[in-house]
């Protein structure tokens, strides 16, 4: 290092080197006062948290159907992941959760790590994030509509209602992410989803919430808000190889459910 110091630094800048010893970066506070003490005008990134044995540990991290490339074509599968650039609307996330694939496979090669991932598509359900600002599509719309039909205001949808979207109960994934940690032993990873055919457009999804609400007024959509990617139908032929009969929660009554939740607790639900 100090010959690279002393070969290529130029005249008038001071380097610092940041090791753990000197600064642990997964601190808020000690990172907060190293910068106080340095006032570094650049900064190179190279923390991370390598190392460690741990064969016999399992590790399921989650990515997302939307990091998948955005011209591409359908259905996707898992041998697609790193096959072009993500849509622009989520350019970082994407990115992001796909270095945690080449994660699991470096740590497979390097330390024999058992890490994998499961790509779940639009997942919805009870205890949901129902917060219009930062919510998904379906809490949104419940929530949208329990508001409108206690106000007897039209229901606005976001959107043309055209994209399409493959919905998956937030239990059926839950007892499918368990079944991953039992069973599943690959390192590459696994899309849990339903089928293409179960693909509906986000139209279809709001006259479902509109039924399981029970709401009678106008449903409108608003076209000058975002549409998004169009769609990104996922195969789950991969996840139908290991388990041929997993029965998902039919999406209409997954919603009645859902709805049902929503009402009876209103007051806690996060929103
Ligand atoms: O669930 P969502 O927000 O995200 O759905 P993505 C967006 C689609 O629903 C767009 C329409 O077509 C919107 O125009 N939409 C209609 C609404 N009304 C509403 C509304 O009130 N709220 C919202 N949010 N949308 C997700 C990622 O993308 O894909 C997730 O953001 C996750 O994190 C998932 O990775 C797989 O489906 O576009």
């Amino acid at each position: 290092m100090e010959e690279f110091i002393n070969e290529e630094k130029p005249e008038g800048e001071i380097w610092h080197f940041v090791g753990s010893k000197s600064c642990d970066l997964t601190s808020l506070d000690e990172t907060r006062r190293l910068f106080q003490r340095v006032k570094p005008t650049h900064v190179i990134h190279l923390a991370a948290f390598v190392g460690g044995l741990f064969a016999n540990m399992k590790l399921v991290s989650c990515l997302s159907t939307c990091i998948f490339p955005d011209k591409t074509t359908y259905p996707i599968d898992e041998t697609m992941v790193h096959l072009g650039p993500p849509h622009h609307s989520n350019e970082g996330y994407a990115y992001a959760k796909r270095l945690v694939d080449v994660q699991n496979r470096m740590y497979n090669k390097q330390y024999g790590c058992n890490f994998t991932s499961v790509i779940p598509t639009n997942i919805f359900g009870k205890h949901d994030n129902f917060d219009m600002a930062t919510g998904h599509v379906i809490p949104n719309l419940i929530h949208k509509c329990y508001l409108a039909k206690q106000s007897q205001t039209p229901f606005v949808v976001w959107g043309s209602g055209s994209p399409r979207r493959q919905f998956i109960y937030n239990l059926d994934m839950a007892r499918l992410i368990v079944w991953v940690m039992r069973e599943y032993k690959e390192i590459d990873p696994i899309i849990l989803s339903v089928g293409e055919e179960e693909e509906v457009s986000i139209h279809e999804a709001a006259l479902a919430v509109a039924r399981a609400m029970d709401f009678k007024g106008e449903v409108i959509f608003d076209k000058s808000k975002a549409d998004g990617q169009f769609k990104k139908t996922a195969s789950n032929a991969k996840l139908r190889s290991y388990l041929k009969t997993f029965e998902f929660t039919p999406f209409e009554e997954a919603m009645k459910a859902t709805c049902k939740w929503f009402i009876e607790n209103y007051a806690t639900v996060r929103k």
